[in-house]
This record gives structure tokens, sequence and C-alpha cells, in this order.
């Protein structure tokens, strides 16, 4: 979800920022890119339509279909595993997680969405490569239908360009040398 019109970065800040300080990095949203996508079929007519959009979202950047992988899991709560299983490999730049979790379906709703959302963050953070949330966490089936739209508004399609805006932005951010990695014995060398 964008920000709306109320909170939205005004335009010409990320220029203006730029001129005032040392360094300023941002990614731009394009391909190519090597993307894979982890998709619920739990909700899946709605989850269809955000892997639609995002299919959308990284073709209209530049990313050609042929290069994109797509594994499919019973429900959000799976996302997590099967993303942190693709990333493992060292072939992807980017993982998508679709899923659809509406309260009004689920009594456990909390932990579905909440054990989903902090296992992404988790694989992310421990793989270094970005694993976007494109997961509906709604009240209803209408509000889940309405994210899941044609278009740019199509929570997919959002996080599509996240991934590829992070593809990039990761590309210019400063790297860690392999031995100084989190966890890397010698990292603590001298402590
Ligand atoms: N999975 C979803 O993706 N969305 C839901 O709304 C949902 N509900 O309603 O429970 C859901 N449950 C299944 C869950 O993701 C796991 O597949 C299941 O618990 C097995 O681990």
């Amino acid at each position: 979800m964008t920000s709306s019109d109320d909170t939205a970065l005004r335009p010409g800040v990320i220029a203006e920022v730029a001129q005032s300080v040392g360094v300023s990095y941002e990614g731009e949203a394009r391909g190519p890119a090597r993307v894979a996508l982890v998709c619920a079929k739990f909700n899946g007519a709605i989850t269809e339509r955000l892997l639609d959009g995002a299919l959308g979202g990284l073709k209209d950047h530049d990313v050609t279909l042929d290069t994109v992988h797509v594994a499919w899991v019973p429900g959000a709560v799976e996302l997590p595993l099967a993303a942190s299983r693709l990333l493992w490999t060292g072939d992807y730049d980017a993982v998508i997680a679709l899923g659809a979790v509406i309260r009004g379906d689920t009594a456990h709703f909390d932990f579905v969405a909440g054990e989903c959302a902090a296992g992404v963050q988790r694989v992310a953070l421990d793989t270094g490569v970005p694993v976007i949330f494109g997961v509906l966490t709604t009240d209803t089936v209408a509000q889940a239908q309405e994210r899941a739209g044609p278009g740019a508004t199509n929570k997919g399609y959002e996080a599509a360009v996240t991934a590829l805006e992070m593809v990039r932005l990761l590309e210019l951010l400063p790297t860690i040398p392999d031995d100084q990695l989190p966890g890397d014995d010698q990292s603590t060398d001298g402590y």
C-alpha cells in the first residue's frame, strides 16, 4: 500500500536532500532482476489476482517473465519457509511473498498474519536479500478484493515495484566484506 495523498513524500524532496548531504541512496524500480514469487493457495481467488498484479508490475518495469519463478504454498504461514529455501540457493535477487489473510474468516487471524509477517522479515534479514510482504491482512473479503483489483494499486503490483527498488538500492548501498558478516567467528576477533 502506498502512502495516502496527505502523507506521501513531497515531490522533489529526495533531490533536495541529495544536494545538501554527502551521499544519498535511492534505488530505481527497474529490471533486470532474478525474482521469485511465493504464492499462498489459501484464499486463492484473491492471491491469483495478487500474482497477476505482481507479474504485471514486473513486466511494466523491464523484467522478462520467462526469468520469473513461482512457488505455491498452502497458506500464508508457509510463505517464509519457501522464501528461505529459494533464497539460500543464491539464485534470486528478491522474493515476493503473496497471500491474503482475512479477519472475518479467521479466528486465529492475528497468529496467521503475525507469524507470516515476522517470518518474511526474518528471512530478509537472515539472507540479506529483499523478501517483499505482498500479503493482504484485511477485515473483510471486500477489502481484500479491492486491494487485489486491476492496475497499479493492486498490492501484488506494488510489491513487485518495491522488490525492484530494493534490488537496485542494495546494489548502491555499501557492501559488507565476507569476513565481517554477522555470525562469522573472525568478526569477534579483538573483543
Ligand atoms: N492462510 C492464509 O493464507 N490466509 C488465511 O486467511 C488463513 N486462515 O484463515 O486461517 C490461512 N490459514 C492457513 C495457514 O496459513 C496455514 O496454511 C495452516 O495453518 C497450516 O500451517
